[in-house]
């Protein structure tokens, strides 16, 4: 393993003074695990939704039982943070740097910092759009394309089950450049591309927040006379939505069809009272299958270029809505 920098001082120190006499059986296997243990560098870019903080959760968790040692950076919703925790994480020497990109553009400094210091990076749960792909060495986390048009596919089946006719939809959208809104928008409108009853009459930013979410839909509902659908990109801009549908007197789930991303608790929940038609499920529990990663990469292997998470879609018409498992978030 890479001797870090502070780390290698220290031990010179310790050597030459004879401080911290080392007993040599019991030391030598310490030092053989420790050897074992990689150092890895994990920049998270926020806690905005109940979605964030599980993965949080899950990296930490996961460490722990894979026996990684984590340096753990939570940005708080901004890019600059991240890029100050990457540096950190290279100039300490860590052997491996993940991170989720709050936003897809802007990392081609750091990455190309970390690529010139032989430091693998790993991305997580949202990507980077780089010029340079060998900036990184793979992404897991979630195909949001599918999950936009599972989103699309649903409304379609509602649409031709119960004979709808001319439907308006307004889209609430995650964090602008972040991948998981580009594709799920993308991924929604080329799945209601050829249908001529299904219109998509608007589209606002919600930030993955849900007061903003709220904000958002108060604004939509004053701006049209009538909104059948509303796709939204997280539960928690959602669950903002539906506070100010209620407020307007409208039923959610009803007077407007609600499609939601994420799979959290609470509008699973939602999903079983009729507020909400469809939950399409993101997973944020990426925690083992990133240590595995992480240790692949330490030790030099290859690691595939993307690693999608398996994910399910949950609606009005599924026959077993109570059997669904506690979500865990
Ligand atoms: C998706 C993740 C998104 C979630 C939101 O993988 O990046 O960010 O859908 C979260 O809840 O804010
Ligand atoms: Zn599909």
């Amino acid at each position: 393993m890479k001797r870090r920098g502070m780390a290698a001082v220290l031990a010179l120190c310790m050597l030459l003074t004879g401080c911290g006499a080392r007993r040599p059986t019991e030391d030598a296997s310490e030092e053989a695990a420790q050897d074992q243990s990689i150092l890895l560098g994990f920049s998270q870019l926020g806690w905005e939704s109940a979605w964030r903080l599980a993965n949080s959760e899950s990296i930490k968790e996961a460490a722990e039982r894979a026996g990684v040692s984590l340096m753990y950076e939570n940005a708080e919703q901004k890019q600059d943070r991240q890029i100050k925790a990457i540096r950190s994480f290279i100039a300490y020497q860590v052997d491996v740097i993940a991170f989720s990109p709050i936003v897809e553009t802007g990392w081609d400094n750091v990455l190309q910092e970390a690529k010139d210091a032989g430091i693998p990076v790993l991305t997580t749960d949202r990507m980077v759009e780089t010029g340079d792909e060998s900036l990184y060495a793979g992404f897991i986390g979630s195909d949001f394309y599918t999950e936009g048009l599972h989103a699309g596919e649903f409304l379609i089946e509602k649409a031709r089950r119960e004979n709808l006719g001319e439907l308006n939809i307004v889209e609430l959208s995650g964090t602008l450049d972040s991948t998981p809104m580009l594709q799920r928008a993308e991924g929604f409108r080329d799945a209601i591309a050829g249908q001529q009853n299904l219109h998509l009459i608007d589209s606002m930013s919600g930030d993955f927040l849900r007061p903003k979410g709220k904000e958002c839909m108060k604004v939509l509902l004053e701006k049209y006379e009538r909104i059948d659908v509303l796709y939204s990109h997280n539960d928690a801009m959602t669950l903002g939505a539906i506070a100010a549908l209620e407020e307007a007197g409208l039923k959610p789930g009803e007077d407007v069809i609600i499609i939601t991303v994420d799979g959290e608790q609470a509008a699973i929940d939602l999903l079983k009272e009729g507020k909400i038609n469809c939950v399409i499920e993101c997973k944020p529990q990426i925690g083992d299958m990133v240590m595995e990663l992480a240790q692949k990469l330490a030790a030099g292997e290859e690691i595939p270029r993307c690693t999608y998470s398996e994910e399910q879609v949950f609606t009005e018409y599924d026959a077993d809505l109570d059997s669904i498992p506690p979500r865990g978030y």
